[in-house]
């Protein structure tokens, strides 16, 4: 049911573009986020906010009113009453009505609602009882605190008298000592507790913990609460019992849910306007919440800090921005992709110890927006690399780093995307010196070069086979609960081959390159297990139609026909196609039985039907519920693998259609849900099982998809792609995106575009500065140098 009105989206296209939802009631779950190294907060539109820092590790400071689990960020949070949020009560002292922006707890009907999202903020307007409120959330360059300002204006015709109470949850900190008060001293609502232990060695490792919450403001409120019950009373948070006296009680939280509430009262003549600002985070003691409200609360300081967050943020320019008629897919391109590649090459998501796999997969996507973040990311991922080739399950990132969650857990893939992302960062670059360094092992000082390294993985993978040549899958490759078909040091997985081949002949090609590299006799060895990957694939894991999923510890092929559930995977068509295991015949069946089994007006769903019971042969995957993450959703992250090897294939159309299926649109909001400021983790599918609740968005923006995204786009839509001797011209538009302009930052060179499709042409024309070009290559590029290039290429579809 479309409904194009939901949001609008202003200066379209451009990194200043800001999405603008216009009721907290139709898409519910919408969220924006905001990141600095030290923080992430993922605010809800009704007022909602789910936040964390690094101390090091990911810890909490404002929690919902109860204990607590730690876990790893997950998808499709959910929201309820008392979800720890930011809100602002607007009292009226004469009629003593109110009503809470941004709209949560009161939920009181509103004249006006925006919340809008942009680049570096995320705020509100709101209008009611004649009142309007604007409302600001923004961080820092570099510390974990929030930074909120808010402005009171009296639209109604008469002077009003007005009470604001900002309302900012604290929640649960602690079973052994919890409590707040108002400190004048730095007029701050300050909580204060001690994180629970039973270890003595406990106690010296908390020593450091920020075990304070505070609430600081540029004005000095006539009263406070500290205490939620207190604050709540019989009213609850919808009509809490503090609001119906005159002024707040001054009540401490002592072992009680603290809460920060502050009253602050306003006489506004008609059209008057007042402003408040606050500070709201963790903190170890009182005089760092001192340093922090000096160095950031003083109304004459906000532009400069804001200044300063928006400098940091903006180094999440691309290098390239686009301009087609599409232009919310120019929007997305240009502005928010970027900005959360950005926020996964920049932060690793928030984690001490990433996953090895989207460590390398997220710094691969900084090759497009800071290539040495990408190059420190692949030698910080090496130095971890056992002598025997291994790479580790998780990178470690800071000394007191552990293994942790998902990383305990032995996943037999993550040598594979070393040689992946390192070749990306190579064509982007040109940085083949990085090639010889040398560099030392987890468990050994020896040092060998970067190459060997790749060659240590390579191998190690290519040992990691069994009798028939497969790839044994441990507790899961790149699909991690996929845990239970080779648990017992059998089971294989036909992705994992695939993708062992897909890296062997990549890092061939590379190495052919770079001839001084590598002999002749190990690339024709790898040439050949290649080969023998992809027959053995063929051979033990065609299923007639498609390429099924694996092979169990009891020796039964899964993912094939023969299965009424986890029928047909995507990641074994896609890294079929990549790995060049599949003939003609073999693709045209594969794609009729993604598109008859996987494919969904809300994209591709990575595996079908969705599982409904428990599969020992298989894992914990099968017990997700259907049609959420790995179970069946439309996990972007292989949806993007498919549409990679699409483009591969020269199949324009198809494979951006399935990128554009990722991004949430005006038509598909009510399904999804979600504002296009990034591309979540997944979509529900089940789609011909549960097919009311399909498409609805995970709202986790944590993904893989953005790097590859990225790079479909730079190297394949526009095909703008670098090589060892230069620039690779090889566009793939579909056959309606009849020309592309834009400009793409290459190896410090700046190139204008533009790629025009011409029925009076049956091969490619390059023209560099009205010059014809020779070839596809441009090489002998300057930095610093401005090119202007034009395409000329053949009509699509003809
Ligand atoms: O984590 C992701 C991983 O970060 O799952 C992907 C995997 O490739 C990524 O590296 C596919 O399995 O443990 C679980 O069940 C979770 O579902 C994780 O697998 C998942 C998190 O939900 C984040 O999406």
């Amino acid at each position: 049911m479309p409904n194009v009105t939901n949001y609008f989206i202003t200066n379209i296209g451009s990194q200043d573009s800001t999405i603008s939802l216009t009721s907290p009631i139709k898409m519910p779950n919408s969220t924006g986020f905001l990141w600095n190294k030290q923080m992430m907060i993922q605010a809800n539109c009704r007022g909602y906010v789910n936040a964390q820092f690094m101390q090091p590790e990911p810890s909490k400071y404002s929690r919902s009113p109860n204990i607590e689990a730690t876990s790893f960020i997950q998808p499709e949070h959910k929201y309820f009453t008392h979800h720890p949020g930011r809100f602002f009560y607007i009292k009226d002292n004469e009629s003593g009505e109110f009503f809470s922006a941004p709209y949560e707890p009161t939920r009181r009907k509103l004249d006006k609602f925006i919340f809008e999202l942009s680049h570096s903020k995320i705020s509100w307007q709101v209008e009611c009882l004649g009142i309007r409120v604007d409302l600001c959330l923004s961080l820092t360059e570099q510390d974990a605190v929030e930074r909120w300002s808010i402005s009171v204006t009296n639209l109604s015709t008469k002077n009003r008298s007005l009470s604001i109470y900002p309302y900012f949850s604290i929640g649960y900190m602690s079973w052994m000592n919890q409590s707040a008060t108002f400190e004048s001293s730095l007029n701050a609502i300050v909580a204060s507790s001690v994180t629970p232990y039973q270890k003595v060695e406990d106690y010296f490792k908390n020593k450091s913990l920020k075990d304070k919450t505070f609430l600081a403001a540029d004005c000095t409120p006539i009263a406070w609460n500290a205490n939620q019950n207190d604050f709540e009373g019989e009213g609850g948070l919808h009509c809490p019992d503090a609001l119906s006296t005159a002024s707040l009680k001054n009540t401490d939280a002592r072992y009680d849910t603290p809460v920060a509430v502050m009253q602050f009262d306003r006489e506004l003549n008609t059209q008057q306007q007042t402003k408040l600002n606050f500070l709201f985070g963790p903190a170890k003691d009182q005089q760092e919440i001192k340093a922090l409200t000096d160095r950031y609360l003083p109304p004459e300081k906000q532009q400069e800090v804001q200044q300063a967050y928006d400098t940091y943020l903006a180094q999440s320019k691309g290098c390239l921005t686009i301009s087609t008629k599409d232009k919310n897919f120019d929007d997305f391109v240009n502005h928010w992709l970027p900005r959360q590649m950005f926020y996964h090459g920049d932060v690793n998501r928030l984690s001490t110890d990433p996953q090895t796999r989207n460590y390398l997969q997220d710094g691969m996507g900084m090759c497009y927006i800071n290539s040495s973040v990408t190059r420190q990311t692949l030698l910080t991922a090496i130095a971890q690399q056992q002598s025997n080739g291994a790479m580790p399950d998780g990178v470690l990132l800071h000394p007191e780093a552990e293994l942790k969650y998902i990383n305990q857990i032995p996943h037999a893939d993550h040598c594979v995307w070393l040689p992946i992302c390192l070749i990306a960062y190579l064509n982007e670059t040109g940085d083949y010196a990085l090639l010889t360094e040398q560099r030392t092992f987890s468990d050994s000082t020896v040092h060998i070069s970067v190459s060997g390294h790749v060659d240590r993985a390579l191998e190690y993978l290519l040992q990691a086979r069994d009798h028939r040549g497969l790839s044994y899958i441990e507790q899961g490759d790149w699909c991690d609960p996929m845990n239970m078909v080779g648990y017992q040091g059998k089971g294989v997985s036909s992705w994992l081959s695939l993708a062992t081949s897909y890296a062997l002949q990549s890092w061939c090609d590379l190495l052919e390159s770079q001839p001084d590299l590598a002999s002749n006799s190990q690339i024709d060895k790898y040439r050949c297990a290649a080969k023998d990957i992809n027959e053995s694939v063929n051979d033990y894991l065609w299923d007639g139609d498609w390429f099924a999923r694996g092979i169990t510890d009891k020796n039964n092929v899964f993912g094939g026909k023969a299965d009424s559930e986890g029928r047909i995977f995507l990641n074994p068509q896609s890294w079929a196609i990549l790995a060049g295991a599949a003939n003609v015949h073999q693709k045209r069946t594969m794609h009729q039985q993604i598109n008859q089994q996987l494919m969904t007006p809300f994209g591709v769903m990575m595996l079908a039907p969705s599982y409904t019971q428990m599969r020992e042969d298989i894992g914990r995957i099968t017990q997700k519920h259907p049609g959420v993450a790995e179970n069946g959703s439309v996990y972007n992250h292989a949806s993007v693998f498919y549409a990679y090897s699409l483009f591969q294939e020269g199949y324009a159309d198809k494979a951006f259609d399935v990128l554009k299926c990722m991004l949430p649109t005006t038509q598909t909001s009510n399904d999804v849900g979600q504002l296009p400021a990034f591309v979540p983790n997944y979509y529900r599918g089940a789609y011909h099982q549960f097919p009311a609740h399909a498409g609805r968005s995970s709202q986790l923006f944590n993904t893989g998809t953005v790097a590859w995204f990225y790079r479909c786009i730079v190297e394949e839509l526009c095909g703008l792609k670098g090589c060892a001797t230069g620039l690779k011209i090889d566009p793939k538009l579909p056959e309606h995106m009849l020309s592309i302009s834009g400009q793409r930052i290459f190896r410090k060179a700046i190139f204008d575009f533009t790629i025009d499709q011409c029925a009076n042409r049956n091969e490619i024309e390059i023209m560099l500065n009205g010059e014809k070009v020779a070839g596809r290559i441009i090489s002998d590029i300057k930095a610093e140098q401005r090119y202007q290039l034009k395409i000329f290429m053949p009509k699509m579809g003809l």
